[in-house]
């Protein structure tokens, strides 16, 4: 059997989206954290960026984890995370599209943006994206975005909101109370066993974040 290498690091939410489909997936593999502030120059060889997630499938390397989660889906497809449905297979990428080119960069932004002249439009920004994420998770039935099955959507979104205490800590920014969708759907996602085996209290964010806060890493 074809041997899967996993590279990551756990700060990184990226990174998280693959470890919460690996153990989904309940997927064989070895894993290496890689250090982001000391890579190691074999790591090169994997990742000319130096950048984490990357997964290494025999000789082929795949990168860029929501490319990495649906190579998870395509080579090991049970259990399933992305439905059958090719409307909702759609919607499904239509939503982690949403969260790659808005969500995310509103969150990561609030924290890692250094320029505090820009913090109150991104905060705007990222009300707003939470607006348009309330919206969609109050319409599903629920639990989880595409209904009762967790999806690559659910595992998407999710690193980002347990990220967030680093954005309360630095930015004085807290979820609002006002988004019963979205504090379901993390209550959901909590009582996940691939959570609960990867999850990380407050603390280690606010702890993590510092250096980039303190404008002692790149973004
Ligand atoms: N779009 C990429 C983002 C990956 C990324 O930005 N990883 C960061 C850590 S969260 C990284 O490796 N940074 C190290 C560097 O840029 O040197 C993905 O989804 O995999």
């Amino acid at each position: 059997m074809t041997t899967l290498h996993f590279y990551y690091n756990d700060v990184c939410p990226f990174a998280y989206r693959v470890r919460l489909a690996l153990a989904e997936k309940a997927i064989p593999h070895e894993a290496q954290v890689i250090d982001l502030q000391n890579i190691p120059d074999w790591y090169a060889d994997i990742s000319p960026t130096g950048k984490v997630p990357r997964l290494k499938y025999g000789d082929d390397v795949v990168w860029e984890s929501t490319v990495i989660n649906e190579f998870l889906e395509d080579a090991f497809p049970d259990p399933p995370l992305l439905p059958r449905n090719p409307v909702a297979r759609a919607q499904a990428r239509i939503w982690i599209e949403y969260c790659n080119s808005t969500f995310q960069p509103n969150c990561c932004g609030l924290v890692l943006e250094l320029d505090e002249g820009k913090h109150e439009a991104i905060r705007a920004a990222l009300l707003d994206s939470l607006a348009t994420i309330e919206k969609a998770l109050s319409e599903t039935p629920g639990p989880y975005w595409q209904g009762d099955r967790i999806s690559l959507v659910d595992l998407t979104y999710y690193p980002f909101f347990e990220h967030m205490p680093a954005l309360t800590e630095y930015r004085g920014f807290e979820l609002p109370g006002s988004l019963p969708g979205i504090h379901h759907w993390l209550e959901a996602m909590q009582a996940r066993p691939s959570v609960q085996a990867n999850r990380r209290p407050p603390a280690f964010y606010i702890e993590a974040y510092k250096p980039y806060v303190e404008g002692r890493m790149g973004k």
